[in-house]
Order: structure tokens, then sequence, then C-alpha cells
């Protein structure tokens, strides 16, 4: 059959960029099903730009089935795609995958009678194998459709025992964007132990972590290598340092086989030790991304990070001490924020800075708390009557956690945060930052100077 496979528009079209790695892996499996796959990756377009191009591709290949990546942030445009696809090819099957689609199944069903199937959690398995049974899907592990008018979701389908049976992901599909980003992404292991209460991943996963062996991370490392010679490797597991011998033992591999690269890992700070950071180092890691929410323990608490605000600290300065440079991810918008909590990760960013000669920390972002489905915080919202699940139904972006400041002020604070990360770099470093933005990207630059509240909070009176 023909599949072809589309991550349609997200609603932050700016947001950062990313490469559908989920479909690098479903072809491997579709093609070794025998299918002809395609893929298209519009997730940072926007919607009525990319229509004409998607009614192109679809006439041009008239596909026998459609799969989509359905994720909360371009549910609107998924649903779009499924009813285009029927309007210009009414037998093609349109089959839903992704986070969302996993989440809301029966609503996307029972509303949307364009979406045909929707494949439940891990896809490789069940995506050829739902392919092959279309006409007798109720004996397919892992799926939910329509019956009529009622809703079907068969028993679920067993994780994937052994990881190492997965594939080297085909990349080449996006050789060109992997060129351009000179970084490869890759998962050595799949879900999550903790529960942070604003992310779906612990659910997703179904609460189980499981891994590849070093061996077979390091076979996937080395492949890359020799297609994108010179690439950066980044690991963007949910839980990376989740077994510290683990890493070891990759960081041992690596330099068994001798291979030189840099590396950038998503990581808990907590369970690093400063013997597993100094062997990373050696191994090539150059960078470590932690998401911290916040300066406050209180805050840290609220969001079940299980973090302890000194130790977050102290290893943070150990990693810059020992060549390994952090990029911190906070947010605002926590249940129970207040300003004094603000304050207290301003302080935070101050004691990074204090008596740490190497000072080496990158603000990836400060975001605004997103309520997603399938998160703690989501269902607490629902009890709250803050929101209801018909509000996906919408074509509302997904809502920011405003229960006790108004989006604004929270878009303020958060500013107010990256404004003293970077004058803690001091004034002259700030203003060349301010400059580069300005005469890169000048319109955007002003539409996020204005979006962001910068404005206010440089003018505001103390
Ligand atoms: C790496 C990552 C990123 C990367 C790159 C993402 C990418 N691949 O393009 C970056 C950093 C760019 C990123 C950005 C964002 N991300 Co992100 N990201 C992830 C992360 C950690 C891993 C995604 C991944 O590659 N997984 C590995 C693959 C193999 O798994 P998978 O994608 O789930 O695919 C499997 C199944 O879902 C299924 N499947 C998937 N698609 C399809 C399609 C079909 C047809 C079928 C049949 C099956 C199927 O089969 C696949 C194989 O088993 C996830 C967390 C997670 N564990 O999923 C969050 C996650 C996806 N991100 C999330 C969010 C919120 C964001 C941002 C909005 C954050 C922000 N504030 O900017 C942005 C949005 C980007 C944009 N421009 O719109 C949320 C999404 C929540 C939701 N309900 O939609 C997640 C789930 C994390 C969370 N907090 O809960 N992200």
């Amino acid at each position: 059959m023909k599949v072809c496979l589309i991550n349609p528009c997200s609603e932050i079209p700016d947001g950062r960029p990313g490469i559908p790695l989920a479909f690098m892996y479903l072809v491997r499996y579709l093609e070794k099903a025998g299918h002809e796959v395609s893929t298209y990756d519009y997730l940072k377009d926007d919607w009525d730009k990319c229509k004409p191009k998607i009614i192109k591709e679809l006439v041009h290949e008239t596909p026998d089935v459609v799969g989509v990546q359905c994720m909360t942030y371009n549910r609107t445009a998924a649903v779009k795609l499924a009813k285009l696809v029927k309007e210009l090819l009414p037998d093609c099957k349109v089959v839903f995958g992704g986070v969302h689609a996993t989440i809301m199944p029966e609503q996307l069903l029972r509303n949307f009678e364009e979406i045909d199937f929707v494949v439940v959690g891990e896809g490789e398995i069940t995506f050829p194998e739902l392919i092959a049974n279309f006409d007798n899907p109720e004996n397919v592990k892992g799926i939910a459709f329509m019956k009529g008018k009622e809703f079907v979701k068969t028993e679920p389908r067993p994780l994937i025992e052994n990881l190492d049976t997965l594939p080297i992901p085909k990349w080449e599909i996006f050789k060109e964007e992997y060129k351009r980003l000179n970084r490869v992404m890759i998962y050595s292991s799949r879900g999550c132990i903790f529960h942070c209460t604003f992310c779906s991943t612990a659910h997703f996963w179904k609460n189980k972590w499981r891994a590849r062996s070093p061996k077979h991370v390091v076979d996937e490392i080395e492949a890359a290598q020799k297609i994108f010679p010179g690439c950066v490797i980044d690991f963007c597991d949910d839980c990376f340092s989740r077994d510290n011998n683990r890493v070891k033992e990759i960081c041992a591999e690596i330099k068994r086989r001798n291979l030189k690269f840099i590396w950038y890992c998503e990581t808990r700070i907590d369970m690093l030790t400063e013997e597993l950071v100094k062997i990373m180092y050696d191994a090539g890691c150059r960078r470590a991304s932690i998401g911290i929410e916040s300066g406050s323990q209180k805050m840290m608490d609220s969001l079940h990070k299980g973090y302890n605000v000194e130790k977050v600290l102290k290893n943070i300065k150990m990693c810059h001490r020992l060549g390994i440079k952090t990029s911190t991810l906070l947010m605002t918008g926590i249940p129970g924020e207040t300003r004094e909590d603000i304050e207290k990760t301003k302080k935070f960013l101050t004691e990074m800075k204090k008596d740490n000669p190497y000072f080496n920390n990158q603000l990836e972002e400060v975001a605004v708390l997103w309520l997603f489905p399938g998160t703690p915080l989501y269902e607490k919202a629902k009890i709250d009557k803050f929101i209801t699940d018909d509000y996906w139904l919408t074509e509302k972006k997904a809502p920011f956690y405003t229960y006790e400041w108004s989006y604004d002020v929270l878009r303020s604070r958060a500013s107010e945060i990256v404004l003293h990360h970077h004058k803690l770099y001091g004034w002259p470093a700030f203003i060349w930052y301010v400059f580069k933005g300005a005469v890169n990207h000048p319109i955007k630059f002003v539409k996020f100077v204005i979006g962001r509240n910068y404005w206010k909070v440089m003018f505001r009176k103390k």
C-alpha cells in the first residue's frame, strides 16, 4: 500500500525546531511490511500557507493510507488535514497516532468521522498490523475506532519489551534538515518514572522506563556519524540518567570505539554524581538540558519534581566546574506561585553565578505553564471546573494555567526572569544579545519584545 505520513502544522509555528523521530521509526516498520512510504513535516508551517502544498502532494501521491501525528498543539490542523484527505481521496484510510490521539481517542473518533482509526501508544508494531487488518480490526491490539455509533478500544498493545530490536531510525527522510541542524536526536530509552504534574510522559509510556543497551545506542551514534560527519548527538530521552551505570557504560563504549564527537543530553540534575559527570565530559558531553522549573522549593514540591533546590544548585555548579554547560528550563504560572517565588527563582539564578567563575548557563526557556491532557494538573483543572474535555474540540490554543494570575502577569514574570539572567552576564553581553537579535531577525525581534512584555518589565516603575 501507499502510506503517507504527515506531521501537521503546530499552533506555535515559531516553536523550537524538531524533527519527527516517530516517523523515522514508523517508516522502517512500514517498509519492512512492504509498504511504500512518503513523509511530510509541516509542524513549523502555517496551515493556510501549506494547505495548497498538501493538496498537491495528496493528489500526486494518491495514498491508500494517511498517517497523522496528532499532538495537542497541532490537533486543529490534524483534523483539518483528515477532512481534506477525505474530500480529495474518499477511499483513503486516515489513521491518527501520537500523544494527543493516544490520550483522547474517543473524543476524536466520536466527533470527526473523517478519522478512521487511532493507534494508541507505541506505533511500530501496531500500525503495520492495523494496515494488514483494516477489514477486521477487532483483533488488533492498541487501536481505537468507531463501529457504527459504538466506540471500540481494543486490548492495550504491550510495550516493546526489548528496545534493542528497534532499527536505526531512517534519518535519510529528513537528511537536509539534519544537515542544516548538524544535530541528530537519539532516544536511548523510553518513558519516565517521575510524575511531574505538568507532564504526560509517564502516563503515555505507562509509567515504565525501558532502555536500550549501551552497545545498541553507540551503534546508532556510529551510524549517525557516518551519515552526518561531525554532527552533535542529542539525547532527548525523558529520563536519560535514570541508571547511572548504563550512562557510564555508554561513555565507556564511546571511548572504547575511539569515537570523537560532542553530545548533549536532557537529564535530571539530581541524579548526576561528580564521578559520572567527569566520565560524561571525557566521552564528549558538553551540555545538559535541565528542567528546573523554579528556584522555589515550594514550587518544585507543588509540581512533584522531587528536586531539592540546594542539591540542584550544587550539581549545576559541579557541571560547570567539570566543563559541562547547562541549559535550563524554567516556568511561571505554577499553582500557588506568588511574587516571592519569582524572586526566589531570580535569587537561584544569582546564586548559580555566585563564586562560579565557570558560570556557563544558557536559559533555554522561561515558559508559562501549559495545561495538557493526560497530566495530573489537567485532571485537577477539570475537577476545579477550569476546563472540560470539550475545550479540545475548539480551535483554541492549549490553555495556560491562569487560575491565580492573568496571562499578562505570568508572561511579564517570565520576561523578568529572562532579563535577570541576562544581566548576570553583565550589560555588555546583554546589549550584544539584543543587538544580534535585532539585526538578524528584525521583525521577529520586535514581535518577540512586544509579545513577551519585555517593554513593560523594563520600564515598569519599581
Ligand atoms: C524531543 C521532544 C521535543 C523536541 C523535538 C520534538 C520532535 N520530535 O519534533 C523539541 C524540543 C523541539 C520539542 C518541542 C516541543 N514539545 Co516536545 N517533546 C519531546 C519528547 C521529549 C520526545 C518526543 C519523541 O521524539 N519521542 C520519541 C518517539 C519515538 O515517540 P513518539 O513521538 O511518541 O511516537 C510514538 C507514538 O506516539 C506513535 N506515533 C507518533 N506519531 C504517530 C503517527 C501515526 C500515524 C501513528 C500510527 C503512530 C504515531 O508511534 C511512535 C513510535 O512508537 C516528548 C515527550 C515524549 N516522551 O514523547 C515531548 C512532548 C511531545 N513535547 C511536548 C511539548 C508540549 C512541546 C512544546 C510545545 C514545548 C514548548 N513549550 O515549546 C514544543 C512544541 C514544538 C512545536 N514547534 O510545535 C509535549 C506534548 C504534549 C501534548 N499533549 O501534545 C510532550 C509529550 C512532553 C510533555 N510535557 O508532556 N519537543
